[in-house]
């Protein structure tokens, strides 16, 4: 039996997933929910229901906060932090980079032992193999919480700024919306031709499969900073500009592609057209 006990505070579906993992690897769990009807399953099940976040934190080594936002997490840790002393508090919570540090500076201001966390994976995997977990901040936080998180997913410690696990967190899933909202545009392409989205969803997991190596290559040129090379602005803007007239041709609008368009006119007209087109990272910093 793991010796640490753990409390959880949020019993939504990410929540839940995580005091079931806690629960079927044979950890004494506390949960707490605002709501507290959404206890009840897990009381059956062999969780202690907490009627507060203080009770909860009581009889647990561990604090995991796995709730909706910044706001929420601030509401109802702040009014219990000296119960929250002795304990490893570790929020799950989706924040931005400088919430996760905003709360990471309250925590050190009360003694807390405090680590912000990120959750790389659906509340189905939480226990799989394809389960992956980001933390970041105090480094005896990770080590002293480790036994816990690892039972989660693949527990990954990120470094001592608290808003590591945050960005990193935030720069895999903005890559994936912009991913998702290709597909998006392109199923609504297909479909002018009645191809249903679930061919061309076929046809663009395929497609990505052999083209996401490249990836490799650009981010040579990005840490670079080389741009000599490559498939030049010119050219790539050549190339956007005829997917974007495509999709209107099909009476689609452009709208996801169209702000890349405008950063490679910018490009062209400040005398860099020649450049290799990954360049446009550098105008991305915002002055
Ligand atoms: N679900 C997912 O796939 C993603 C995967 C990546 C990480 N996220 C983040 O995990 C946090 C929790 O997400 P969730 O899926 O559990 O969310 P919900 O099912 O909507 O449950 C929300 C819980 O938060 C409680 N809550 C909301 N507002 C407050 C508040 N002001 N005070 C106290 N608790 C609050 C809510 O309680 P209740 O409505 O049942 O009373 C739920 O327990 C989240 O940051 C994701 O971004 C999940």
């Amino acid at each position: 039996m793991p010796n640490q006990t753990v409390a959880v505070l949020g019993l939504g579906a990410m929540g839940s997933a995580i005091a079931a993992r806690l629960r079927d690897t044979g950890h004494d769990t506390a949960v707490w929910n605002r709501t507290a009807a959404k206890t009840a399953p897990h009381a059956e099940a062999g969780s202690r229901a907490a009627a507060t976040v203080a009770e909860a934190a009581a009889s647990s080594d561990v604090v995991l906060v796995v709730l909706l936002d910044h706001g929420s997490v601030r509401e109802h840790l702040e009014p219990v932090a000296a119960e929250l002393k002795d304990k490893v508090v570790v929020n799950l919570t989706t924040t931005t980079p400088n919430e996760a540090r905003s709360t990471a500076a309250w925590a050190a201001e009360h003694g807390l032992t405090y680590l912000d966390g990120a959750i790389m994976a659906t509340p189905d995997m939480i226990g799989t193999p394809v389960s992956r977990l980001l933390y970041s901040g105090e480094r005896a936080a990770f080590d002293a919480a480790h036994e816990v998180l690892a039972t989660l997913g693949a527990a990954d410690y990120e470094g001592e700024d608290a808003g590591l696990a945050s960005l990193k967190d935030m720069a895999l899933l903005t890559s994936m919306y912009q991913l998702f909202s290709g597909f998006i545009q392109a199923a609504a392409m297909m479909r002018t031709v009645g191809v249903p989205a679930v061919a061309t969803a076929g046809e663009v997991s395929g497609w990505l499969g052999a083209i996401l190596p490249h990836l490799d290559q650009f981010a040579a040129v990005i840490d670079s900073r080389d741009y000599s090379g490559g498939q030049s602005a010119d050219f790539t803007r050549a190339a956007i500009g005829s997917l974007i007239t495509a999709s209107r041709e099909q009476g689609v609008g452009a709208d996801f592609l169209e702000p890349l368009l405008s950063r490679l006119d910018e490009l062209s007209a400040t005398g860099r057209g020649g450049a290799d087109w990954t360049a446009v990272n550098e105008q991305l910093a915002i002055r």
